[in-house]
């Protein structure tokens, strides 16, 4: 298969790892706003303590700092009918979460005071409240709103099992 044959997206979740650089977010699905650590750390910054639990039993709370989702969906026209949100990673992880729970999660550059860039081998993260550990993106690459019909499955746009897991 070549690149051309990728006419949506949605198809290969890894689409667009060459092109954009780790470390950024790109809003929509197209070529539009893409935030690296300082333009986000310009916007208004919420700090909020999440609870990372995974499927294994281990949890993990500590002191988030970023924007909120909802902030960065504002900064371009997002679809009316979107119904998800779908959370991409530069390592290929991917997740489709309600656009409601998506919205009320933040963009995160910094746990406990920390930049994530300075302590782990990514820059930006997913987090929100009530989301099981494993939806919340590290190494978050791109949000981009999808319309999904009632009867369509948004695990069939997830990617949650990597062969070999960079984060
Ligand atoms: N990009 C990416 N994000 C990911 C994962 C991953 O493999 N890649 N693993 C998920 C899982 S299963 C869990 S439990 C948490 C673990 O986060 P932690 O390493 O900060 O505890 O990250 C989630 N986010
Ligand atoms: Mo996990």
């Amino acid at each position: 298969m070549t690149e051309s044959d990728v006419s949506d997206p949605l198809d290969d979740p890894s689409e667009d790892r060459r092109t954009t650089a780790p470390g950024t977010v790109t809003v929509g699905s197209g070529s539009g706003p893409t935030f690296g650590v300082s333009a986000l750390a310009e916007l208004e910054a919420v700090e909020r303590a999440y609870t990372i639990a995974c499927a294994s039993g281990e949890r993990t709370t500590a002191r988030w700092t970023g924007v909120p989702a909802l902030e960065l969906l504002d900064t371009t026209s997002t679809p009316p009918e979107t119904t998800h949100l779908r959370l991409a990673s530069h390592d290929g992880y991917c997740v489709c979460l309600p656009i409601h729970d998506a919205l009320d999660g933040i963009v995160a550059y910094a746990r406990d005071g920390e930049l994530l860039g300075d302590t782990e081998r990514y820059s930006l993260r997913f987090l929100a409240a009530d989301i099981s550990g494993e939806r919340l993106v590290k190494g978050l690459r791109r949000i981009e709103p999808v319309e999904l019909d009632a009867n369509d499955d948004p695990d069939r746009l997830e990617t949650v099992t990597l062969d070999t897991p960079t984060y």
